[in-house]
């Protein structure tokens, strides 16, 4: 009889050192078997009066090591179970490399735009902003346009009132300098531009341009040479040879358009330049005395020089790019070969 309980006390004992838990209701349900109040152990220890008095020490020992081993097992499960829950929360992998967000970079205008204002910086000109809505007088009339000119047309020019239209050049605001200050005025004019021409590979109805002016006493066309020379040479390279063919503007007399050698052949012909070993990069020439008086400045002691240039072509001559759109699109995967570029 005796032998029947010790064996019973010894299955239990077996049945708690092997017990698994899963979760914390199963957990709970080894606490309500071994440990609660109606605890399955209970009744054992009342078999300890069917135990024969030699061995009732014995029991009580073998009982004891039972509630012993419930509360320990308890600990040892409730603490598995919580560790387990521990891993199991998301902790990001540490070992990962950072991932990077993309910079952003200047675009290849303001890239080119920044580059020629600091070298006309460099000789002394100061940069002058203006509005990009203009009046006839300061995008037309005191640049010395005559009243028929094409320019002045609607197929030419975005009007939004007879007098009012979008400036089409950045002389606007080389006038407004003009009106404002005594020479000597060195002044150097970036800004965007409006025409209406059809949207194609060469041409757009919105671009970037540069213009220059020097109005001074004894200002004179070797004094423009020996400026663009100087320009081409740190904008291109110090191998850079210049030319100048006459050309036509209104507002300047004499009016030349300047070529420089090409950058990509050196001059021996290739196809950036057409096979003639020169590339026009801008226009210019002495300024017009009857603009000079349009701005109050006396054309009997001052002369002065001009010059004007699109930032896109230059932008695209200096990155062999043969489609002016690309620049006005903001395409992520244009604007992104830009990015090493610095200055
Ligand atoms: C071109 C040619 C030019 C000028 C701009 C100018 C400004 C004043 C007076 C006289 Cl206030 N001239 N600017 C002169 C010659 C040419 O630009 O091809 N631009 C893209």
């Amino acid at each position: 009889m005796s032998q029947e309980i010790f064996d019973k006390a010894q299955g239990k004992l077996a049945e708690i050192n092997d017990y698994k838990v899963d979760n914390s209701e199963q957990l709970e349900q080894f606490r309500i078997a071994y440990l609660g109040s109606k605890n399955t152990l209970k009744p054992m220890f009342g078999e300890m009066r069917n135990i024969a008095n030699e061995r009732k020490k014995e029991y009580g020992q073998l009982m004891n090591t039972l509630k012993q081993t419930a509360q320990s097992r308890f600990d040892a499960l409730k603490d598995a179970l919580e560790n387990k829950a521990a891993e199991n929360v998301d902790v990001p992998d540490l070992s990962l490399p950072v991932n990077a967000d993309d910079l952003g970079s200047r675009h290849p205008i303001a890239l080119v735009r920044n580059q020629i204002i600091e070298i006309f910086n460099r000789l002394g000109f100061v940069i002058s902003e203006g509005p990009e809505i203009e009046d006839d007088w300061h995008n037309f009339t005191a640049l010395n346009f005559p009243p028929h000119h094409p320019a002045r047309d609607m197929q030419d020019t975005f009007f939004i009132t007879d007098d009012i239209s979008l400036r089409t050049h950045t002389s606007s605001v080389q006038v407004r300098v003009m009106e404002h200050e005594k020479p000597p005025i060195r002044t150097i004019s970036p800004g965007r531009v409006y025409r209406n021409e059809t949207i194609s590979a060469r041409a757009h109805c919105q671009f970037h341009q540069v213009e220059g002016l020097y109005v001074d006493e004894n200002v004179s066309f070797a004094d423009l040479k020996q400026t663009l020379y100087y320009f081409a040479q740190e904008m291109f390279g110090a191998n850079t040879r210049i030319q100048f063919r006459p050309s036509y503007f209104p507002f300047t007399e004499i009016s030349a358009e300047m070529d420089i050698s090409c950058f990509v052949c050196g001059g021996d012909g290739c196809s950036i330049c057409k096979h003639t070993g020169w590339v026009e990069i801008l226009g210019c020439g002495m300024v017009d005395p009857n603009v000079l008086e349009n701005c109050g400045i006396d054309s009997e002691k001052y002369t002065g020089f001009a010059f004007g240039m699109g930032v896109e072509r230059i932008a695209m001559l200096k990155y062999r790019i043969s489609d002016i759109r690309p620049f006005f699109e903001n395409d992520i995967r244009f604007l992104k070969q830009f990015a090493s570029v610095t200055d």
